[in-house]
């Protein structure tokens, strides 16, 4: 006689043969109660980000890689076979040399640069030249022709921020070099015709382009005056930047912010289904993320898992703290998938 259970294990096995498979085999912990995931809690110091690049910036020509950039990402220690920074974002730290050029190429991976040091380097992105300067965030959205090149005389250094795991996970990676190689013709980048809020007289232009670039004066302005009328609890006072064209996040995969936490100012705890990605520009702090402290200072960065409580802290009474960040919110909003708690109450954003 067989037991129940060897008949069960029979019939799976004959369902196995037809490419079959019964719910009931799927384990309770597959279900669970709260969202889980395999990304970790971490933080990267400064010290070991910039001594990696310095050398690299010695030992690895910038053709050596087969992106043609030399780029160092950040590895989420619990997605290490991937190299990833987290299940849907990457979080990279790219150096170029005076007189370097990173060729053009295209991408179905959506990117974002926050520039950290050094001026006189630029995107070239559909051919418009993009000038970098000091706490820019410069856009290529996906499918866009992009290159790099330096004509300043101090090496440069900027994050990369893509959305390269949740690309991959949906099988649709596509990368193509620029067939020319004398490079992208290129014209200066006309902030009149980006920013939403202008055009050029005599311009037939029914819609405005999208901007590309972000300045650090104007973020910078915008922030210290939203610090000063309102802030978020949980947040301080931070900014998104916005395609206005749109109305929508920064690209349709990710979301930018930079947020102010004044001297000796700390948020309250809450937590939400995107997962984030800090970069510390300016100022010294902690964040708690599920009961752990992670303190930061200028030059860190520092991933929060989806659905970990989080709260920041600015360390001093003197100087306000300036954190840079980017998020997958998008994509959870586009599907109804983004929920958040904080204040004891639950906020489903359906
Ligand atoms: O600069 O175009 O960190 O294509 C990864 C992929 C940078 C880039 C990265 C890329 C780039
Ligand atoms: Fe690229």
């Amino acid at each position: 006689m067989k037991t129940a259970n060897e008949e069960i294990q029979e019939l799976d096995r004959l369902l196995e043969q037809r490419l079959l498979s019964g719910l009931w085999r799927i384990p309770a912990g597959e279900r669970p109660l709260d969202p889980k995931t395999e990304v970790k809690a971490h933080l990267w110091k400064w010290a070991d980000i910039y001594d990696s690049l310095l050398k690299a910036r010695d030992q690895i020509g910038i053709h050596a890689a087969v992106n043609e950039r030399r780029t160092i990402r950040l590895v989420n220690p619990g997605l290490k076979e991937s190299e990833m920074t987290s299940h849907t974002m990457l979080f990279a730290f790219q150096l170029i040399q005076p007189g370097e050029v990173a060729p053009a190429h295209r991408h179905t991976m959506a990117a974002i640069r926050f520039i950290l040091q050094g001026k006189g380097a630029y995107t070239a992105v559909e051919g418009e030249k993009v000038m970098m300067g000091q706490g820019d965030l410069i856009l290529t959205p996906q499918w866009t022709w992009h290159e790099h090149a330096h004509e300043g005389a101090d090496p440069m250094i900027w994050i990369d921020g893509l959305d390269v795991p949740l690309v991959k996970a949906l099988n649709v990676i596509s990368f193509e070099p620029y067939p020319d190689k004398s490079g992208l013709a290129k014209t200066d980048y006309d902030p009149s015709a980006h920013s939403g809020l202008t055009r050029s007289v005599g311009s037939t232009e029914k819609i405005a382009k999208a901007p590309l670039h972000y300045r650090w004066d104007v973020t910078y302005l915008t922030l210290k005056v939203l610090a000063q009328s309102s802030r978020n609890p949980y947040e301080g006072a931070a900014l998104e930047y916005v395609n206005p064209v749109t109305g929508g996040p920064t690209l349709p995969t990710l979301s930018c912010w930079m947020q102010m936490l004044r001297p000796g100012e700390r948020t309250k705890a809450h937590r939400h289904t995107s997962t984030s990605i800090y970069h510390v520009f300016r100022g010294s702090g902690t964040t708690v993320i599920n009961g752990e402290p992670f303190h930061w200072e200028k030059g860190d960065s520092f991933v929060v898992p989806l659905w970990s409580w989080h709260e920041h802290a600015n360390r001093s009474q003197a100087g306000e703290a300036l954190l840079f960040s980017m998020h997958d919110k998008p994509v959870l909003d586009a599907f109804g998938l983004y929920r958040e708690e904080g204040d004891g109450k639950s906020h489903l954003g359906l």
